[in-house]
This record gives C-alpha cells, structure tokens and sequence, in this order.
C-alpha cells in the first residue's frame, strides 16, 4: 500500500499524478507544457511546425528536457517522492523514436550531473520523430494495402494507417537508407521514455504496440511477413511486446537527485488511449469511453478479439486484458481552440454564444488539421451555412454539435451506447457534455480525475507492482462523480442533423 506515479507524455504536455492505494487519495496534476516552458524547441503545439501539413515531427530531446524538469517541479513542490513505489507511463500513440547502438550504453551510465537530453544527444539515429499527427506516409500505405489486403486489418487490427508506426518505419528506411542502417532499435515515445527511466531499452506493451500495423492480434508476436516487407532487418530493430503489467525494468540511479527510490518497478509503459480505459474505469466490457484531447478518440473494452469496424476503427491490446477498439479524430482540441481564438473569447463567452443557437441547424466539416476520420490529407472547412456571415455562436455550435456527429457515424455503432465515460481535457465543458449526451441519447459520466491516461497510468503500476486486481482500483479510484442525462426533446433534433451531416460529408469529400 501507498504511492504510484503516473505520467503522461501527450502531444502537447508531461504531466504527472500520484495515487495512494491506502487511502484513495488522487493527486493534483503536475505539468509541463512543451510549448510554453520549452520554447527554446521551437513547437507551439508540441510539434515542429512545418509548411507541409502532412508533416508533423517532434524533437526528442524535447521530452527528455520535459522529464527532468517536472521531476524537477514534482520535488520543488515537496511530493513524498522517497515513498513512490512504482511508476509506470502513458504516451501519445503511434510516434516513433530512432536509436542507434550507443543508445543502450549511454542509459546504463546516466551522469546525474548533467541533462538527460545533453547525455543523450549521441543515441538518437534520427533528429526528429514523427507523431501520431504525421500523414505523410500515403504510399507506404498503398504499398501495404497492395501487398497484404484484408490481412492487414484481419491480423493487425488496423487497415494500413498513415500515422501508424510501420508506415512510418518505412518511409524513413526506404528514403533514409543509411540513416536507418544506423538505426539499432525503432521504440514508440512509451517505451522510448520506458527506457530513460530504467536507464536500458525497455519493452513495449499490447496497447500500444498494436497501434503499428505490425504487432499479429492471433499470436501477440510481430508478424514476421509485415516486418520483412516494412523495412530491412525491421524484427531485430523492435522492441520486445509484452502484457502490459509486466515489470521489465528497474529505476535508474539517475532520478535520485529528485529524492526518488532508485531501484524501484518501471511498470512497462502504454499508449494514450489505452491508458485512459484503465483510468476512467472502462477496462470491463460495457461502456463507450470518449476522450477529448488534442485528438478526439471513441473506444471500448472488447471480451474477445474482433475485427474493426470496416473503415477507420482500430483493435488495441487493453492493458487488463483483452482488447479494446477505437476511433480517433484528429481535429478535436485544436479545432476547439482555433475558433475560440478566432472569436477572441474566453471558454465561458465561448459556450455562451453557443447556446444563444438551436441546436441541430449548422454543420461544420471542421478540418483545420488533415484528419484521420475520414480520412481528409488536405484541410479545409466546409459547412451548411454561409461561414463568411456566421456568427461565433454558430461557428461554435456547428464544429461541438458535428464533433458529436461525426464520432457517433463513424462508430458504426452495432447497438446503441448505453453510457458514455467522458474523459480528457475538454471534458470539463458543459456544452460539450450536454451535447454528446444527447447526440448519443445516452447519459453521460464523469469520474474525480479527467487525466485518465496519467491514472490509468499509476493504476497499471499499482496493479502489476501490488497485484491489486483492476476490478478493486476501479471502485477506488474511478467513482463516477457527475451524471449528464440525455433529453428526449432532442433525440429527433439530432437524429435527421446525423442524416445532414452525412450530406455535408458527401457533397464536400
Ligand atoms: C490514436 C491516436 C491519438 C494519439 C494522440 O490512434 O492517434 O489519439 O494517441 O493522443
């Protein structure tokens, strides 16, 4: 019994939290946004801005510099940081990170004295990683859809997806030959920053390994004809995969100079998403989960492996076992952002102007960014309306009302939701909430925490570490808090806007 350390590393943040298992205690939330306390990286956003809109990389080192300054900022603010017992760690999904052969020795003999991102500097076989946001990789896509067909999505989970990690690998083996010589191991950001703190190469687990399109879904193991196919020597380039409540690795003496115990677990780390399915209590089959972050994603716990749906949907390992599926759009905080910034309104006059609208009359294909479903590579942003004449309160009711819209078509829903758990950054809107629950016509629960990925996070290491089963960890520390429900009155409203959207959707893609 006593504290777990949960970290996230999202797109545009690392941030950490702290669970004690003997009193249900869930810590505040301690952070580092890349863009503003990292501005020497030059990304905003958490990513390197670039002309190109399909291109989208980060700096690594970026990470490690963010690492050290929240343990840093974790001490500062007199965290019980000798009493952690475990850590374990979320990380945006589908980035990938490049390390040559001096990676491995550089871990194992981390000078506390200097920056991990200084000390570093020499492992990385590659300068930049491209994230989940990256769709550059359209024709490795094809190449893969041509070579494998149905396969890909049968035994991978996914159909051939541009910001998976096999496109990706690739496109930079095939344009970068030498580069990708040197390259001696291809982690995720989870098991890359895993890694750092177990100061050796860590593995990767089942969440987040079968966001690649290479990890096989019948045997858990890479699926040695994709590798082959994907790049040369690819099998001995990745890491291990492994159940996530596996403990391949120890702390390293490096993060004593912050007060933590060296030597305790590493709890192998996960992606984003199926972190935040453990953290808002969503690991047991039931409810439909939707997280509102910089991306936009729907999912659920599966029993037993099944095939996504037909066109966007993906299969991950769920860290409680099992399977989970999952949707993800790219447009969702940055979008909300953008035209908040747009009206120059604080988020409360934001919803305000909103609600001065009727519900279910303006639509908006809200494609700031290229999005991943549809899949959209050039942005633009359509609507049902004249946009040049819109007031704010329209502009915003139309991209919350067809953010809600466009989830529940591409769901592809078998069965009507019964409940949602909301969770993620922009879970705390009002509006927002109101209206996914009525779109969906099912009600709509909050738990203590919206940093379900950091939760989730700490509860995987309380989980493996203390081997207190899911089941417990849920009723202690996702208690539902807050319950929206559905109105009625709305359900026809939204229903024939569903059918609308669909047009928009038609005429303009
Ligand atoms: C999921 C996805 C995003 C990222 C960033 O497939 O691409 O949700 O994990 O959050």
């Amino acid at each position: 019994m006593g504290y777990f350390l949960g970290l996230d590393s999202s797109t545009q943040s690392l941030k950490g939290l702290l669970i004690n298992t003997s009193n249900g205690m869930i810590s505040a939330v301690i952070s580092v946004s890349f863009g503003n306390e990292l501005p020497e990286y030059r990304s905003p956003n958490g990513f390197l801005p670039d002309e190109d809109p399909k291109i989208r990389h980060a700096n690594p080192l970026m990470w490690l510099d963010a690492l050290d300054l929240l343990f840093r900022k974790m001490s500062e603010a007199r965290w019980p940081m000798s009493e952690i017992q475990g850590i374990s760690g979320s990380a945006q999904q589908h980035g990938t990170v490049y390390v040559n052969k001096q990676f491995g020795e550089l871990l194992k003999d981390l000078n506390p004295e200097v920056s991990l991102a200084e000390q570093l500097r020499p492992g990385l076989a590659r300068k930049s990683s491209p994230i989940w946001m990256d769709i550059s990789s359209g024709r490795e896509c094809e190449l893969l859809r041509e070579k494998f067909g149905a396969r890909l999505r049968k035994d991978t989970g996914s159909n051939a997806a541009e910001r998976f990690s096999g496109p990706q690998i690739m496109k930079f083996a095939r344009e970068n030959p030498s580069s990708w010589a040197k390259t001696d191991q291809v982690h995720l950001i989870s098991s890359f920053l895993a890694s750092v703190l177990a100061g050796e190469n860590m593995p990767l687990d089942y969440g987040d390994g079968a966001g690649m399109n290479l990890l096989n879904l019948h045997t858990m193991n890479w699926d040695s004809g994709i590798a082959e196919f994907t790049a040369p020597e690819l099998l001995k380039k990745l890491p291990r995969c492994v159940p996530s409540n596996s403990l391949p690795g120890k702390l390293s003496t490096y993060f004593a100079k912050y007060g933590l115990t060296s030597k305790i677990p590493i709890t192998v780390w996960s992606g984003d998403n199926p972190n935040s399915l453990i953290g808002c209590g969503g690991a047991a089959e039931g409810s439909a989960v939707i997280s509102l972050g910089t991306s936009d994603t729907f999912f659920g716990s599966l029993s037993a492996l099944s095939q996504a749906p037909e066109n966007y949907g993906h299969v991950f390992g769920n860290p409680a076992g099992g399977f989970m599926s999952l949707i993800c759009f790219a447009n969702g905080s940055l979008a909300r952002e953008q035209i908040r910034k747009q009206c120059k309104f604080s988020w409360e006059e934001f919803n305000r102007a909103a609600e001065t609208v009727k519900p279910g009359k303006c639509l908006l294909l809200p494609y700031f960014a290229p999005e991943s479903t549809p899949v959209v590579p050039i942005p633009g942003i359509h609507a049902n309306f004249n946009l040049e004449n819109a007031t704010p309160g329209q502009w915003i009711r139309a991209l919350l009302e067809s953010q809600a819209l466009t989830m529940k078509l591409h769901a592809e829903l078998k069965h009507p939701v019964s409940s949602i758990r909301l969770t993620g950054g922009a879970s705390a809107n009002i509006l927002l909430q109101q209206i996914l629950a009525d779109v969906f016509q099912a009600p709509v629960y909050l738990g203590e925490s919206s940093e379900s990925a950091a939760l989730g996070a700490a509860l995987r290491a309380a989980n493996s570490v203390e081997k207190i089963p899911f089941g417990v960890l849920t009723e202690q520390f996702c208690k539902i808090q807050t319950v929206i429900q559905p109105s009625a009155e709305q359900s026809s409203i939204y229903d024939k806007a569903l059918i609308n959207y669909q047009q928009l959707k038609q005429q303009f893609l």
